[in-house]
C-alpha cells in the first residue's frame, strides 16, 4: 500500500527522487521555493539534462501521483532533498535545510518519517534537524520516525543509480532506520544497509572524500611524473592493474558540488585531525594554476596570446559546470592578459561568451582541453590545423589520441607527461 510522501527540494536529487516514488506507488507532493523551479517542472521542462528523466517526471505528473506545489502538505513521510553548499570558511551552509525543516512543522502529524537526503556534516541530524523539529510540539523520539539517507548517484546515471546503487540508511532510532528502509525498498534495488544517523551522515561524507583524496594523489603523481619522465596515465593504467590498487586520474583540478565540498564538512568537524583531506583539497584547488603555469611555460608569455578553452562543464559528457575547475583557468589566464575563446557543446555559463569550436580556435595560439567531452575526442585536427595561428595543444584529460593531432602537425602536450613523451593514448578508466 502506498504511502503519501512530500519531497522538499526539486533539484538534481529531490526531482529523480520525487518521480522514482510517484512511479512506485506512492502519492508525492513535490515542493520547491524557486517559482522557475515549479514552472519548468509543471510545464514538463526540467533543467537537468539526464537521460529517461524528463519522461519518469512526465510519467509522474501525469498519473496524478506527483503534484507540484510551493508548499508542503499533510503526509506520512517528509524528504528533505535541500542544497547544503560550503561557506567563504568552508563551512556547511545549513539555511536550506533548516528552512526545509520548518517549512514541515506545521504539517507534521504523530508516526511521521522524516528523512534528510542532503550531505551534511556529522551530527546534524541529531544536534540540528531533532531540535526543530521539537518545535512542533511533538515529542520526537515518541511520535516522529528521523532518519538519514544519503544519496550516491552520478550525474548523467541518475535514474539507473538511484534503483541499482546500494544504499545507505541512519536512523535516530532502529525503529526510523527499519520505516524508512520499508519505504527506500519500495524502488531500491541494491542493498540497503541499516546504521544510526551520524555513521550515515559521515559514511556519505566519507565516500567522497576518499574520491578527492585519491585524485589528490593522482594530481601530485602527474607533476612528479613530468619531472622524472615517465607518462603518469600510463604509470596509472599499469599501476591499476594490481588487484587492490585503484588510482583516480590526474585533471585541472576537481569540480562540481559534491567531490569538491564534502571533505570540507569532516575537515570543519575535527580541522585539528582532518591534516591530510585538507591537504588533498590544497592540492587539488592548485591545478588549475598548474595548468595556467604550464601554458605559460610552453607559450613565453599569456600576455596577448589567444587561448582556445575546450569545455566550461566540471567533467566530462555533462551540462554542469558548477564550481568548474575550467572556469578558475579562465580566469587565471585572463588575469595574465591571454585572449581566450571557451567552446562546450553541452555546458555553457552565464558571463562567459560561448564560441563555435571554429570561432573558438581561430587564430588561437595554443588549444587546451579542459572537459572530456565526448564530442573532444572525435575532433578531426586536420579541420583545425588551417584555422589556428599556432599548433600547439595542452590536453589535461589524456583524451586525445596522438596519432591524428601529432600527424595534423600539432604539438600535443599532456599532464603528466614530459613534453615530447607520448603515451600508447588515452588510458583505461580506473
Ligand atoms: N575527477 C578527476 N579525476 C578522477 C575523477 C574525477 O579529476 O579520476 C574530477 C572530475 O573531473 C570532476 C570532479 O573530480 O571535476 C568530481 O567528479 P566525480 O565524477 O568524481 O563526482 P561528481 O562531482 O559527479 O559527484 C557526483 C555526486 N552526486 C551528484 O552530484 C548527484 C556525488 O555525491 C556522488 O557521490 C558521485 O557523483 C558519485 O560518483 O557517486
Amino acid at each position: 500500500m502506498g504511502e503519501t510522501l512530500c519531497v522538499v527540494g526539486l533539484g538534481y536529487i529531490g526531482l529523480p527522487t520525487a518521480a522514482m516514488f510517484a512511479t512506485h506507488g506512492h502519492r508525492v507532493v513535490g515542493v520547491d521555493v524557486d517559482p522557475e523551479v515549479l514552472q519548468r517542472t509543471r510545464n514538463g521542462r526540467i533543467a537537468a539534462h539526464e537521460p529517461d528523466l524528463q519522461a519518469l517526471v512526465n510519467e509522474a505528473v501525469r498519473s496524478g501521483n506527483l503534484r507540484i506545489s510551493e508548499a508542503p502538505d499533510a503526509a506520512d513521510a517528509f524528504i528533505l532533498c535541500v542544497p547544503t553548499p560550503q561557506t567563504v570558511k568552508h563551512e556547511a551552509d545549513l539555511r536550506s535545510v533548516d528552512a526545509a525543516t520548518r517549512s514541515i512543522l506545521p504539517h507534521l502529524q504523530p508516526g511521521n518519517l522524516i528523512v534528510l537526503e542532503s550531505t551534511v556534516p556529522p551530527g546534524t541530524v541529531a544536534k540540528q534537524i531533532v531540535p526543530l523539529l521539537a518545535a512542533s510540539g511533538l515529542e520526537v523520539e515518541r511520535d516522529l520516525l528521523v532518519a538519514h539517507c544519503p544519496e550516491r548517484v552520478m550525474p548523467g546515471f541518475i535514474l539507473r543509480e538511484l534503483v541499482y546503487n546500494d544504499r545507505i540508511i541512519g536512523g535516530l532510532t532502529p525503529e526510523a532506520t527499519r520505516r524508512a528502509t520499508e519505504l527506500y525498498r519500495t524502488f531500491v534495488k541494491g542493498e540497503i544497509y541499516p546504521t544510526d544517523a551520524t555513521t550515515a551522515e559521515f559514511v556519505k561524507l566519507i565516500e567522497n572524500t576518499y574520491r578527492d583524496v585519491n585524485i589528490a594523489l593522482s594530481n601530485e603523481l602527474a607533476k612528479i611524473a613530468e619531472r622524472v619522465g615517465v607518462n603518469v596515465w600510463d604509470a596509472i593504467h599499469l599501476a591499476n592493474r594490481h588487484p587492490r590498487v585503484h588510482l583516480h586520474l590526474p585533471g585541472p583540478g576537481v569540480g562540481g558540488h559534491c567531490i569538491a565540498v564534502d571533505p570540507w564538512f569532516i575537515v570543519s568537524a575535527a580541522p585539528q585531525d582532518a591534516r591530510l583531506i585538507r591537504l588533498a583539497r590544497e592540492v587539488n584547488d592548485a591545478m588549475p594554476g598548474y595548468v595556467v603555469e604550464t601554458l605559460r611555460h610552453l607559450l613565453g608569455t599569456l600576455r596577448g596570446k589567444r587561448i582556445a578553452l575546450l569545455g566550461i562543464a566540471y567533467k566530462g559528457n555533462i551540462d554542469d559546470a558548477r564550481e568548474s575547475p575550467a572556469l578558475v583557468v579562465l580566469k587565471e589566464l585572463q588575469d595574465h592578459g591571454a585572449k581566450c575563446r571557451v567552446h562546450d557543446p553541452r555546458a555553457s555559463v552565464h558571463g562567459v561568451p560561448a564560441h563555435t569550436l571554429e570561432e573558438a580556435v581561430e587564430q588561437a595560439h595554443a588549444i587546451v582541453l579542459l572537459t572530456d567531452h565526448r564530442e573532444f575526442k572525435e575532433l578531426d585536427p586536420l579541420r583545425l590545423a588551417p584555422l589556428v595561428k599556432g599548433r600547439l595543444v595542452f590536453d589535461t584529460r589524456n583524451a586525445l589520441p596522438p596519432g591524428p593531432w601529432k600527424a595534423a602537425g600539432f604539438t600535443l602536450v599532456r599532464l603528466g607527461e614530459p613534453p615530447g613523451r607520448g603515451s600508447s593514448g588515452p588510458a583505461a578508466p580506473p
